[in-house]
């Protein structure tokens, strides 16, 4: 199986968590330089998006929650949905609530801030979506050392991703104080840093990060 992504692409994040803790036998490779990702690329990927997933059968899969799906089916050895319906519900709900009503609309933001003529009512709209979202985040969050309870679930795959946006997100839109009202979600970080699989996927995040700070001064 091959896995196109990028170290920083937080939705290849998420796939990257699944495969380390499920020590699958996914050769991860990246899609062509550039940003965005070059129109070469849409002979792989039909939206030009990452991830991407083509299995050994030459199956190409996109949407990271569809890869998410086929890789717990496809590898159940190390299982990240509980056996119980109702808290395999509960897992999908904050995975999709994680990246519906928070990332998203976080990534959007990323996009709007950096044009120059701002559009102050569709900020004024994704800001609020994505507190709503990060209020039920956080209601959902337990003690740990995962987002809900002791064994590791697809919810710790979106959650991870999503909280290291937030670091370099505060900073862009001057607000340090942005997760005070979410302690949770905000403490997330420790968490992660100490768990070895979610920690490899921060700091490939991180190593991202500053390769992309890096190009982003030099162009
Ligand atoms: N809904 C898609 C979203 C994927 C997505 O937006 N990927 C970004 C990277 S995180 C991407 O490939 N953007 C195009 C680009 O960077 O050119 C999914 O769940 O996989």
């Amino acid at each position: 199986m091959k896995l196109y992504s990028r170290p920083l692409s937080p939705y290849s994040s998420i796939i990257r968590c699944i495969a380390y803790y499920k020590q699958a036998p996914i050769k991860i490779v990246a899609p062509p330089p550039g940003f965005p990702i070059p129109e070469e690329f849409r002979a792989i990927s039909p939206f030009n998006r990452i991830p991407v997933l083509i299995t050994g059968s030459g199956l190409t899969i996109v949407e990271a929650s569809v890869i998410a799906e086929y890789l717990e089916e496809h590898f159940p050895e190390r299982p990240l949905l509980p056996v119980d319906s109702r808290d395999r519900a509960i897992v999908r709900m904050m995975a999709r609530a994680t990246e519906l009503e928070v990332l998203a609309p976080v990534m959007e933001l990323f996009e709007l801030f950096h044009l120059k003529s701002k559009d102050d009512a569709r900020i004024n709209k994704l800001f609020k979506q994505m507190e709503v979202g990060l209020t039920e985040v956080e209601k959902r969050l337990g003690q740990g050392p995962y987002a809900l309870g002791e064994e590791m679930t697809l919810a710790d795959a979106w959650l991870t991703p999503t909280r290291f946006v937030f670091n370099n997100f505060r900073d862009m839109v001057g607000r340090p104080d942005l997760l005070d009202p979410y302690p949770q979600f905000d403490a997330l970080q420790q968490r992660i840093v100490q768990d070895p699989v979610l920690s490899l996927v921060w700091y490939e995040m991180a190593d991202g990060l500053k390769i992309f700070l890096g190009e982003l001064e030099s162009a």
